[in-house]
């Protein structure tokens, strides 16, 4: 792992790793995947404006999320079912969090339970990604027992009434191994056996539990159901991004899930400062989708994000050495973005603004 020493490297060695079943299904975007590859060349379309001579000897690039300290920026997005990636997946992917002072989001479709997580990590910083699903009980038993456990927030996924269509996995389909289990749910519910055996039907059994009706009101719901603060997360559009403030929530996540629902919608850094113009003051902004380096963190929070995420890169972390390897991508980011301050006389994470950056072909001056 030595060798290894950017996200990059990680994503080729595990590209090597996993076998095609994980690898086709963590790695495949929506469609024509062009807002898969977008999400990440949209930062590149951004440059960094550095300034000089500002004493950068002491840096401190904590900051604060929903009121509580976390070591530095970018946390740990929700991916599914992380034991595909390595035996110990959501336990492991959660202890390098928490060993690294940030924040670990538990996706709804893990292979670990919410009781197995919290084990694993009980002081570590933990949210939990839900669906709401047509099953109104079933959703609030998942609320109750994210409560239980210590989860401090609820990351509720809008962008998804439907999964958007995956080429690979629609061609070569997507099998569950049978040693695992969506572990989430009631035992039996989801048929284990049945899942291992039929390539389709992990996601048949997802798909029957999406509800397609869902409406803001359904935040509402959600908002009366619980104390715990509401990210909303899948939001594009300033205009969501109020409406979500309206219905309760406390944060908006600007997320394409990935570029693995709809293509060709905008790259998360391109939608980001429309959204933090409008909400700018009244809830906080998170963003994930194609953060691949430390100066993609230092981007999304010049353009005002409190703090970023990143997941398939700790997916790549855990095929290639598990908790050690979530992390190392951790560390990498971190010092990336370190470094990335330092560079450009940004001693702390208060100091970042706007001015920060400036978009290619903004302006004919830097
Ligand atoms: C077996 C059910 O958010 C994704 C995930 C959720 C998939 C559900 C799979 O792949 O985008």
């Amino acid at each position: 792992m030595d060798k290894l020493v950017c996200v990059k490297d990680f994503e080729e060695a595990a590209f090597r790793i996993l076998d095609n079943n994980a690898l086709q299904y963590y790695k495949s975007g929506a469609d024509d995947e062009l807002t898969l590859s977008d999400n990440k060349d949209a930062f590149k379309r951004w440059m960094i404006r550095p300034r000089m001579l500002r004493d950068v000897s002491k840096r401190n690039i904590s900051t604060t999320v929903l009121g509580k300290p976390v070591a530095f920026p970018l946390g740990v997005s929700p991916t599914a079912m992380q034991r595909l990636a390595h035996p110990d997946g959501e336990c492991a992917n959660v202890r390098a969090a928490a060993s690294m002072g940030t924040i670990y989001i538990l996706s709804t479709i893990s292979t670990s339970s919410l009781e197995e997580v919290a084990a694993a990590a009980p002081n570590g910083r933990k949210w939990f990604q839900l669906y709401v699903y047509k099953d109104r009980d079933l959703t609030a038993s998942l609320v109750k027992r994210a409560e239980k456990c210590g989860f401090e927030a609820l990351v509720f996924t809008v962008d998804a009434p439907y999964f958007g269509r995956r080429r690979a996995n629609l061609r070569d389909g997507f099998a569950l191994p049978p040693h695992l289990r969506l572990a989430n749910f009631p035992k039996g519910s989801e048929n284990s056996e049945a899942l291992g055996k039929d390539r389709h039907s992990a996601f048949a059994f997802h798909d029957a539990l999406l509800d397609q009706a869902l409406t803001w009101e359904d935040v509402h719901w959600l908002r009366k159901l619980t104390k715990l603060p509401i990210i909303v997360k899948g939001i594009l559009l300033p205009e969501d991004a109020e409406t979500a403030i309206q219905y309760g929530a406390t944060g908006v996540m600007v997320s394409n899930h990935g570029a693995r629902q709809l293509d060709t919608v905008a790259a998360t850094i391109d939608a980001l400062p429309g959204i933090v113009e409008r909400v700018a003051g009244r809830c906080e902004v998170y963003l994930d989708g194609g953060v691949s380096t430390g100066n993609d963190v230092y981007k999304a929070l010049a353009l005002g994000a409190k703090m970023v995420f990143a997941g398939r890169a700790l997916l790549w972390g855990l095929a290639v050495g598990g908790e050690q390897g979530a992390r190392k991508i951790l560390q990498i980011y971190r010092d990336e973005f370190d470094l990335t301050m330092a560079l450009t006389g940004t001693p702390n994470v208060d100091s970042l603004t706007r001015d920060c950056v400036r978009k290619y072909g903004m302006t004919s001056h830097l």
